[in-house]
C-alpha cells in the first residue's frame, strides 16, 4: 500500500493488486488493454482513436466481423490488439452522462464487470483500464472514480482474478482524482 497524505495509489487485494498510474493506456504492458468504446463499435477519439491508431485496422477489422451489431452500453466485448503490446483489447461502453437519473451509475459499473469478466474468461493476468465515460461521454469524475474503484475492489474480492488491474490516468487531475478517491475507499 503506497499513501500520502489523502491519497492511495496501490492496494492490496487478497492476492491481487489494484495500481493507479497516469500515462497513456497505449504503452502499457499488460495482457488487456480496455478501450473506451461507443456501442457501434465504430472508434472515435480519446482512448478508442489511440489504441486504433498504435494498434492499427486489425483491431476495427476483428471487431466488424465478429460484433456486427455493435456491443450495448454496460457491456463490454474482446478483441486481438494489433499491434499492441497487449494480446488483447477489451471494449468497454460506458455511459454517457445525462444528469444521473438515467441508469448511468449501473452502466457504468456493469460496463467494468463485464470487461473483468472477459479479462478473467481469457486468462489475463494484468489489466488496464481508462477512466471510462470522463471524456467525451462527460461523466463527472468523482462519481466515476468512486464507480470505478468499488466495482473493480468489489470484483477482485469475489473472484480473486485477475492479479493486476491498473488505472491508467492520462492527466494529473484524473490521477490525483483517483488517488483521493480510492484513499477514502480505503479509509471508510
Ligand atoms: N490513455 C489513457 N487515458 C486517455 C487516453 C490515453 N491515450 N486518451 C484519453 N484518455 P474518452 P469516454 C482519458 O473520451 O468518455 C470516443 O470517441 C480521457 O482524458 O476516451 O468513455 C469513443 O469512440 C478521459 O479521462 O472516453 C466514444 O464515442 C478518459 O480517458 C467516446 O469517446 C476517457 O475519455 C467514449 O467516451
Amino acid at each position: 500500500m503506497v499513501a500520502n497524505e489523502n491519497r492511495l495509489t496501490e492496494l492490496t487485494v487478497g492476492a491481487c493488486r489494484l495500481e493507479l498510474c497516469q500515462g497513456d493506456i497505449t504503452d502499457q504492458v499488460v495482457d488487456a488493454i480496455v478501450n473506451a468504446a461507443n456501442s457501434r463499435l465504430a472508434g472515435g477519439g480519446g482512448v478508442d482513436g489511440a489504441i486504433h491508431r498504435r494498434g492499427g485496422p486489425s483491431i476495427m477489422a476483428e471487431t466488424k466481423a465478429k460484433y456486427p451489431e455493435g456491443c450495448p452500453t454496460g457491456s463490454a466485448v474482446i478483441s486481438g490488439a494489433g499491434n499492441l503490446s497487449a494480446k488483447y483489447v477489451i471494449h468497454a461502453v460506458g455511459p454517457v452522462w445525462q444528469g444521473g437519473n438515467a441508469g448511468e451509475a449501473k452502466l457504468l459499473a456493469s460496463a467494468y464487470q463485464k470487461a473483468l469478466d472477459l479479462a478473467v474468461q481469457h486468462d489475463c493476468q494484468s489489466v488496464a483500464f481508462p477512466a471510462l465515460s470522463t471524456g467525451a461521454y462527460s461523466y463527472p469524475l468523482v462519481e466515476a472514480a468512486q464507480i470505478a474503484l468499488r466495482t473493480v475492489i468489489e470484483f477482485l474480492r469475489e473472484r480473486q482474478a485477475p492479479p493486476l488491474v491498473r488505472f491508467v490516468l492520462f492527466d494529473r487531475h484524473t490521477f490525483d482524482v483517483f488517488a483521493q478517491q480510492l484513499a477514502q475507499l480505503q479509509a471508510g
